[in-house]
C-alpha cells in the first residue's frame, strides 16, 4: 500500500493524489503540513530533509519526495501505456508537457496569482500585481490553448502525467476571484477534467482554510 504525508489542500499533494486516485491505487494519507504542522519534526524531516508535503512511501521502498519526481515513479511502475508510454520519443513528449505544467504554468500561477489573491488579506492585496501576473500566465495558457484545439488532452489521444501536472492548477484558476480572459479551449478541458472521479476527489477540494482574512 502507498503513504502519503501531506495535508489534501496543497496543490502539490493533489496532483499527486489525482494520479493515485487515476491509477486506482490504494493508499493512506495523513494530514501533515499548513495548520496540521507536523513537516519540521525529526521524523519527518528524516524522510524530507525540505519539510515540504507530499512525501511519499510505497510499501517498505524508500521515502520520496519532489512531487514531478513522485508522480514519474508511480507512473513507470502503475501506468499503463498510454498513460505514461513505455517508447522513450513518446513518453518524453509526455514529460516534456509535464515539466513545462510544472516549472511554467505552476511557478506563474500558484504564488503570482494564487498567493496573492487567497493567502492574502484583501486589504493588503496589490490588485495591479494580480492583473499583471494574470496577463503573464494567460500568455502561457495561450500554448495550451492552441496545444488543445487539435487534441483532446495536452500530450494527445490519451489522458496522461501531462495532464495531472496540468490540470490540477485549472480548479484554482477558474474559481477564484479573477478576471480571466477567454480561452474557451482552456475551459472546455477544465470541464471535462473536472468530470474526472479522481478530479473531483482530490482537486476539486475547497481551499478556505488557507485563506487570509
Ligand atoms: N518542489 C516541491 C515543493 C513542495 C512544496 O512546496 N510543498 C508545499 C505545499 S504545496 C509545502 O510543503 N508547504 C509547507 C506546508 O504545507 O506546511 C514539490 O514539487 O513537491
Amino acid at each position: 500500500m502507498l503513504q502519503i504525508w501531506g495535508r489534501k489542500t496543497s496543490s502539490n499533494v493533489q496532483a499527486l493524489m489525482w494520479c493515485i486516485g487515476e491509477l486506482s491505487l490504494d493508499y493512506q494519507r495523513y494530514d501533515i503540513g499548513h495548520k496540521y504542522g507536523g513537516n519540521d519534526t525529526p521524523a519527518f524531516l528524516s524522510m524530507n530533509p525540505n519539510g515540504t508535503v507530499p512525501v511519499l512511501k510505497d510499501n517498505d521502498g524508500p521515502a520520496l519526495w519532489e512531487t514531478g519526481a513522485i508522480l514519474r515513479y508511480l507512473a513507470s511502475r502503475y501506468g499503463d501505456a498510454t498513460f505514461w508510454p513505455r517508447d522513450l520519443n513518446a513518453r518524453t513528449q509526455v514529460d516534456m508537457w509535464a515539466e513545462w505544467s510544472k516549472m511554467n504554468v505552476a511557478l506563474s500561477f500558484t504564488a503570482p496569482i494564487f498567493w496573492r489573491v487567497v493567502r492574502t488579506a484583501p486589504k493588503d492585496q496589490d490588485k495591479q500585481a494580480i492583473a499583471g501576473a494574470v496577463h503573464r500566465l494567460t500568455s502561457i495558457f495561450a500554448i495550451a490553448e492552441k496545444q488543445l484545439s487539435s487534441r483532446p488532452y495536452l500530450a494527445g489521444e490519451y489522458f496522461t502525467l501531462a495532464d495531472i501536472q496540468f490540470g490540477h492548477l485549472l480548479y484554482r484558476y477558474f474559481d477564484i476571484d479573477i478576471t480571466r480572459p477567454k480561452l474557451p479551449v482552456l475551459q472546455d478541458y477544465y470541464r471535462r477534467l473536472s468530470r474526472r472521479p479522481a478530479y473531483k476527489e482530490h482537486v476539486m477540494v475547497p481551499y478556505d482554510e488557507l485563506r487570509v482574512k
